[in-house]
């Protein structure tokens, strides 16, 4: 072979060599630092996503990465707790149908199982559910059902649960996390063990995530905070979950008997102890809402199922909530990823059948690679009306290049 053509050979297996088989786009170089005091200045409108801490604009779909990792960090420092990464010990093994997870930090350890419920029909390797205690939906033809028994991790019986659990075994029962960013790790870890164990038949780059009413406010945190999940469906999730802390303040307010900040963290343990000086003051001084938490999700599979009829869940305040982090989608050009299916006139976490055609097709676009119609899902049963651009939400979704 010629010199140059030797040259050629090398300048064309180098991108290779270099990347490996992780390479990925090349980022923004720095993200912007968050302020000192992030929640000095109170907001009574909802923030902008579009607009970091320190008041810089977010332009690009780079500078987005960014304000996502500000976002998750915010979250976790006022709000949910930290999510510690993978644990330095880590095992998983699978048997009849059970996957065992062993994880080891500094000196503790724990083991916890989750059974596996697989499909009557479809073909292996199975897209699946990870369910919050076995999750609300009905099942979906062909995919299988892997469930997060979230006592076992992080109790939530009531408000004296706090520190229960196998999470606090393994972090100690001083770690912030509250019980939902708990439960998100242990998603997370269900996620390293089907990666790690293939004999378990599941597609690990084929997972959803569900739960309803506390499981569904649980099921929102473990999909915003990972992304290998490739669908997030919070169920009947109301306050703390796909419910706005200020628009369910002002709902409140003008008399609707719904679920607010002040009153959920006398209830349970939910969110991290540094949320309880918000929650008994005002949530204004927060420097997010949680259009910014769903918005952790785009431009992943988003589809949020409320319920109209239960005055404490709050549905208008989720309506206005997933409207504004709707400009999140919109803004990375995928704004048919994401919907919200409202009914009226059912029981709490009894899944309607005028709700199923839009479940499916979101199931079978993202957990079966088809390509359905999910544009504009947006059942508004509630008939709620919300300006965008409004008061709540002051912005319009820049196009994020
Ligand atoms: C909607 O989720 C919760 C709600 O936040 C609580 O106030 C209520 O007690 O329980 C709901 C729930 O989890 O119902 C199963």
């Amino acid at each position: 072979m010629s010199v140059s053509r030797l040259f050629f050979v090398f300048l064309s297996v180098l991108p290779l060599w270099i990347c490996g088989t992780t390479c990925t786009p090349v980022k923004r170089a720095t993200c912007p630092d968050i302020p000192a005091n992030p929640v000095a200045t109170p907001i009574t409108s909802l923030t902008n996503p579009f607009t970091f801490a320190n008041g810089q604009n977010v332009t690009t779909k780079d500078d987005w990465a960014c304000r996502q990792a500000e976002i998750s960090q915010l979250l976790q420092t006022y709000e949910l707790g930290s999510k510690p990464p993978k644990p330095s010990t880590f095992s998983a093994s699978f048997s009849r149908n059970t996957l065992t997870i062993n994880a080891g930090e500094n000196g503790n350890s724990i083991s916890f199982t989750s059974s596996i419920t697989f499909p009557t029909s479809g073909t292996a390797p199975f897209p699946a559910f990870i369910a919050l205690d076995g999750g609300s939906l009905p099942h979906p033809p062909g995919v299988a059902i892997i469930t997060l028994n979230t006592n076992d991790i992080a109790v939530q019986n009531d408000a004296s649960s706090r520190g229960q659990g196998k999470f606090f075994q393994l972090y100690g029962t001083n770690a912030s996390a509250g019980a939902m960013i708990a439960w998100a790790w242990a998603a997370s870890r269900i996620i390293d063990a089907i990666e790690a164990t293939p004999s378990t038949n599941i597609d690990p780059t084929k997972i959803g995530v569900t739960g309803c009413s506390r499981d569904g406010k649980g099921a929102l945190v473990a999909g915003a905070f990972d992304d290998r999940i490739v669908l997030t469906i919070p169920q009947e999730s109301g306050s703390g979950g796909t419910d706005c802390w200020r628009i369910s303040d002002s709902i409140l307010a003008s008399g609707v008997s719904t679920q607010t900040a002040s009153e959920i963290v006398q209830e349970n343990v939910w969110f991290s102890t540094a949320f309880d000086q918000f929650a008994s003051t005002s949530v204004d001084p927060l420097p997010f809402d949680h259009h910014l938490l769903i918005g952790l999700v785009a431009p992943r599979g988003l589809l949020a199922i409320d319920n109209t009829g239960i005055d404490w869940l709050g549905a208008e305040s989720s309506f206005g909530c997933l409207k504004a982090a709707s400009t999140i989608w919109e803004a990375l050009g995928s704004p048919d990823t994401m919907g919200f299916s409202q009914s009226a006139n059912h029981a709490h976490c009894a899944f309607p059948s005028s709700q199923q055609d839009d479940l499916n097709a979101f199931v079978n676009k993202f957990l079966f690679g088809q390509d359905t119609n999910t544009t504009n899902i947006e059942d508004n049963a509630g008939g709620y009306t919300f300006a965008m651009p409004g008061t709540w939400d002051p912005w319009t979704a820049p196009t994020l290049d």
